[in-house]
């Protein structure tokens, strides 16, 4: 890891500046897979995954058998631990589901906003080096919630075509019964045009590769929604003097091993914690299965040391952090204070693993600055919300003047017109 001391205000926004990625090869050859599956359908999909994952499959969707077998090869305790996780993510997102409420602008006017479930989603999960089982949970919860009616889940299977256990027994655990032996931009393309096989969908969720996510960028354009632009996955642990370096060292692992691109940034309010975390971080990661993932993002990554505590709120907003881990002894003060990030891990007892899995926090979340102005997928990201109005003819007469007013005022005439036409009604504005 890069050590950066105090560097000045002038040159944080090039020192906090994510790696530039050039996707225009990568879109060119995802452009070529939308259009295949766009014109061939389920037989452009067969020809890719046998392309791409080196199987011959016959049917794409996995069949209830198939689904139900998957809880023979998952241990208890697994089962359990999903199941914990799945709870707390129940819990918490249940609460964001608001009712109807009515509000009387003026009186005769009612004004509501109703959440509505997006009819068809589709939820990709990667399969890549890690099944992201957790990912179904995180997705899938609030999707059941919103009440969309069609969920319809993409992931890649391997070269025996199988999917695995982990995600399909989560699947069904959610209530998930359309999964399709898909990965990559043929999925997206999939759900996002339909083919025999593949239902369409209108909003396509969840994280991919640097092909997922082009796809997902270019169906975008073509109308169908996506849940954020991603980015590689990203931590940034603030430490101050309080922090347990063994515990920042793993946090900033945890992160880095996701992928090569993985970004993990360390600020530190003095020079001594950030050499110390920095030599956690070699000890513990000499002992890690995904070594020489972590060792490639560590390379990528940097360490910031800056004067105070006030600097490092300022330098960590200005990041906007997918994760942003607090290691300090004013750790709530300092959360109060934060305006840029995707979640806030407070103190020295909240790793991001925990958001990860199984605390209750949807770990969907905007990456590479986005969380400036994104949030993270919750139950809202499955709703459209529909507003109401509903008028008594006392309410029309009330607002009657300042619509044919404003509307005039715009040049508008048939806008003020359907305000005067009700009012020259025989009888209006007599009740
Ligand atoms: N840290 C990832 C989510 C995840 N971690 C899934 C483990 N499994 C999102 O940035
Ligand atoms: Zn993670």
């Amino acid at each position: 890891m890069n050590i950066i001391c105090n560097p000045k205000r002038s040159e944080w926004a090039e020192l906090l500046k994510r790696p530039y990625v050039d996707n225009k090869t990568v879109l060119e050859s995802v452009q070529m897979i939308l259009t295949g599956v766009r014109q061939h359908g389920d037989e452009a999909l067969l020809s890719f995954i046998k392309k791409f994952d080196g199987v011959e499959l016959e049917q794409l969707q996995v069949q209830p058998d198939e689904m139900a077998q998957s809880e023979t090869q998952l241990t208890d305790s697994l089962k359990q631990a999903i199941q914990q996780a799945k709870e707390n993510i129940d819990s918490f997102h249940r609460k964001q589901l608001v009712g109807k409420e009515v509000v009387e602008t003026m009186p005769g006017i009612e004004c509501w906003r109703k959440g509505v479930g997006i009819e068809k989603v589709g939820l990709y999960i990667p399969g890549g080096t890690a099944p992201l089982f957790s990912t179904v949970l995180m997705l899938g919860i609030p999707a059941k919630l919103a009440g969309c009616k069609d969920i319809v889940l993409c992931t890649p299977c391997n070269s025996e075509g199988q999917i695995h256990p982990a995600i399909l027994y989560t699947a069904q655990l959610v209530g998930i019964t359309q999964v399709f032996k898909i990965g990559g931009a043929q999925a997206i393309a999939a759900m996002a045009y339909g083919t025999a096989m593949v239902p369409k969908v209108f909003k396509i969720f969840g994280p991919g590769n640097q092909f997922v996510t082009a796809a997902k960028q270019l169906v975008q354009m073509e109308g169908v929604a996506i849940d954020m632009p991603a980015g590689p996955s990203e931590v940034c642990v603030l430490a101050d003097e309080s922090a347990n370096p063994a515990f920042v060292a793993a946090d900033l692992l945890s992160q880095a091993e996701h992928g090569i691109d993985s970004q993990v940034l360390l600020v530190g309010t003095s020079e001594a914690v950030v050499n110390t975390c920095i030599k956690e971080v070699a000890i513990q990661l000499e002992k890690l299965p995904r070594k020489e993932l972590a060792e490639k993002s560590l390379s990528n990554s940097k360490a910031i040391v800056v004067e105070n505590v006030e600097n490092a709120i300022d330098l960590v907003n200005e990041y906007a952090a997918e994760h942003l881990i607090i290691s300090c002894k004013d750790a709530d003060t300092i959360a109060d204070k934060i305006t840029n990030a995707g979640s806030v891990f407070i103190g020295n007892y909240s790793p991001e693993s925990v958001g990860d899995y199984a605390s209750g926090t949807n770990h969907t979340l905007p990456t590479n600055g986005f969380a400036r102005a994104y949030s993270g997928v919750s139950v809202d990201s499955f709703l459209k919300k529909i507003t109401y109005q509903k008028l008594s003819q006392k309410g029309l007469q009330g607002i009657a003047q300042t619509v044919i007013e404003m509307a005039e005022a715009e040049g508008l005439q048939a806008h003020a017109n359907a305000v005067k036409v009700r009012m020259s009604e025989p009888g209006f504005g007599e009740i």
